[in-house]
């Protein structure tokens, strides 16, 4: 039965139009790698402390997947590669740096931000006090006088960028700033941008930030893992909220096919596919204003956009639905201001690594924003 469940998902998969902007298809390599004998090996601590023996070729590994993060980041940052996720790397920062009641800053979710970000919803919002900012309410870029702001006025203990729905340019030296005049640490999540970061094609928080962390799955094209990379000052702290702070052994077969994700990012044609995957959402967000759709902040700088499904009278599941019959697979999203509810937000978010991973080009944009187009526009 299962077997035939995961035949059944490689079908959907190929047969599907992928544009999740947070989803991607890993390659055949990555996945031998997680399915590796290293899945078998318990290997609690880090290289050369472990608790448990037969962990020489494992103490290897981790060695030369931390090495490649650092070439891939272009960094010396320490970095912990164990985080099982996104969720769990940004919770280790906050559980690192952070007292129960402590206040931190992030944006908003129906802004574009992350649950992970301090919503109320999960366990961070439970322990810290979460401060959130916004983006402007014309532009529907992000508020950077308005962090200012309330970062003199809350004097939070850290503040997060990062995004998981925002389509423009992040200026994360101005937040680093921000941040280090109150006295606050800066954790950049790139999780959505981090091959574009890696590669050059969105500016790099390396450098200015105090941590950063990023899931390995999305533009990375990776397994779901996580890295977290930090300045040496940090590194115990950081690496004993992961191990054993928050997890037990780590997945080493996930570890494994992290680090065959980030040799695959050291080839020269990755760059070229990052430059693609930000063609693509280029091309497809000006052919859908030109078709009459509004998208949100006007376009995009990124591998993803929303649209405001607001003028067209119709709700983000009813768009969604209608789209997945048509085999286009999209994500209701909350847009800025938005009235709905998240269970049925009034926007759709559109992001392009999956298609670019597939061999689509902007000369392929401007059929599938017809068909979108017409889909939506179809009462
Ligand atoms: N669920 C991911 C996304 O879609 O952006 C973030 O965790």
């Amino acid at each position: 039965m299962i077997n035939e469940l995961i035949e059944q998902e490689k079908i959907r998969q190929n047969k599907a139009i992928n544009l999740i902007a947070s989803e991607n298809y890993a390659s055949e390599a990555v996945k031998t790698a997680l399915s590796s004998s290293f899945t078998d090996k318990y290997a609690e601590g880090y290289p050369g402390k472990r608790y448990y023996a037969g962990n020489k070729i494992v103490d290897e590994l981790e060695s030369e997947v931390k090495s490649l993060a650092q070439k891939v980041f272009h960094t010396d940052y320490h970095v912990n590669v164990q985080a099982y996720s996104g969720s769990i790397a940004n919770l280790a920062v906050y559980y690192a740096l952070l007292q129960p009641g402590d206040t931190f800053m992030g944006l908003e979710l129906s802004h574009g931000g992350h649950l992970t970000h301090g919503h109320p919803v999960t366990l961070t919002g439970h322990l810290y006090k979460r401060i959130t900012y916004h983006v402007d309410n014309k532009t529907e870029m992000l508020d950077y006088d308005e962090i200012q702001q309330l970062a003199k006025e809350h004097k939070p203990k850290l503040i997060i960028s990062g995004a998981s729905a925002y389509s423009r340019t992040i200026d994360f030296e101005r937040i680093s700033k921000i941040a280090h005049e109150v006295g606050a640490y800066h954790l950049a999540d790139i999780s959505h941008i981090s091959g574009l970061v890696a590669t050059g094609l969105h500016p790099s928080p390396f450098g200015n930030a105090d941590i950063i962390t990023t899931t390995t799955h999305k533009i990375l094209r990776g397994p779901r893992g996580a890295l977290i990379f930090c300045q040496d000052a940090l590194s115990t702290r950081i690496d004993k909220a992961i191990f054993p702070g928050l997890q037990g052994g780590p997945h080493m077969n996930t570890i494994a096919a992290i680090g065959v994700c980030l040799e695959e990012a050291l080839q020269p044609n990755y760059k070229t596919y990052c430059q693609t995957v930000i063609e693509n959402a280029s091309a497809l967000s000006e052919e859908l204003k030109e078709a009459g759709l509004k998208i949100v902040a006007n376009g995009t700088d990124n591998h993803l956009f929303m649209i405001d499904l607001r003028p067209l009278g119709i709700d983000g599941n009813t768009a969604q639905n209608k789209l997945e019959a048509a085999g286009i697979i999209v994500n209701k999203n909350t847009i800025p201001f938005d009235d709905a509810s998240p269970q049925n937000p009034s926007g759709i978010r559109i992001g392009t690594p999956a298609i670019t991973t597939r061999g689509m080009t902007p000369e392929d944009m401007p059929e599938l924003a017809a068909k979108i187009a017409t889909i939506l526009k179809t009462p």
